[in-house]
């Protein structure tokens, strides 16, 4: 009893009450610069638990703020990527979905492309010190995970991609309405070095969290021992902004 009137209290905090409390998760870490200097591993675990509960606490009040297409300079949008541009040839591409789900799919570039397509214009921030305003367009990661039947189970998703780039996020952000699988950028095809053909994009997260040339989610019950390519090397989980 005492923990649910707990947890019910801590819904009514405000982002800004949680500052003050000192209790922000990813993005303040990792902007004021932790990240980038070497915030160890050891911090990274410890604080992992309670930047999960506070910032999923703090998802689902609606969707975050976005922006106007003129607002977008393509110029501010740089590239990158630990290990090359992979090239995917678009007839042969599929996405794997597999995991905790009920009907495994191996979805083609036309079957993407039928489901319902969104555009949101949003802020990408990249801890190495850069953002950019991109418009990104897509379906939605819900109505993939939907059409696969996720199970109650499913708390996290792994995501795979093309350059063996490898990421994990909690569910509630892959379920999040503002997160797509894109497959255009700025009102084009997705450019390679951006991830064609399908790369994440969401104005929830980092974008060490926004895997491109996605080529495989599974649907899983708990986190294994790999959380993702940066992560592993000390960079915050849940990355939320
Ligand atoms: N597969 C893959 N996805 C990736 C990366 C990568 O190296 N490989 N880099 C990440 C980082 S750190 C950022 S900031 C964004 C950059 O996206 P962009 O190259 O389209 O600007 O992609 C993210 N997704
Ligand atoms: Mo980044």
């Amino acid at each position: 009893m005492a923990q649910q009137a707990a947890t019910k209290d801590a819904t009514h905090l405000n982002r800004r009450q949680l500052l003050g409390l000192g209790l922000s998760g990813g993005s303040s870490l990792l902007l004021g610069g932790c990240a980038l200097n070497g915030l160890s591993e050891t911090v990274g675990n410890a604080t992992q638990p309670l930047n999960e509960r506070i910032e999923a606490l703090m998802q689902g009040k609606g969707p975050v703020p976005l922006f106007r297409r003129d607002q977008v300079d393509p110029k501010d949008l740089l590239v990158n990527s630990f290990n090359g541009v992979p090239q995917l040839d678009p007839a042969r591409y599929r996405l794997r979905v597999d995991g905790l789900v009920s009907r495994p799919l191996s979805l083609d570039l036309a079957a993407l492309a039928a489901l319902p397509q969104q555009e949101l214009v949003m802020r990408h921030v990249c801890v190495e010190g850069w953002a950019a305003i991109v418009a990104w367009s897509g379906v939605r990661l819900a109505d993939v995970l939907a059409l696969a039947g996720i199970s109650n189970l499913g708390g996290y998703l792994a995501i795979d991609s093309a350059d063996q780039y490898f990421e994990t996020w909690d569910i509630a952000s892959a379920l999040h309405p503002q997160t797509l699988l894109a497959t255009a950028m700025n009102g084009a095809p997705l450019p390679a070095a951006n991830g064609a053909p399908v790369r994440l994009a969401t104005p929830i997260k980092l974008g060490y969290k926004l895997s491109k040339w996605v080529t495989g989610l599974k649907v899983m019950a708990s986190l294994e021992e790999r959380r993702g390519t940066w992560e592993d090397q000390g960079y915050e989980w849940f990355a939320g902004l």
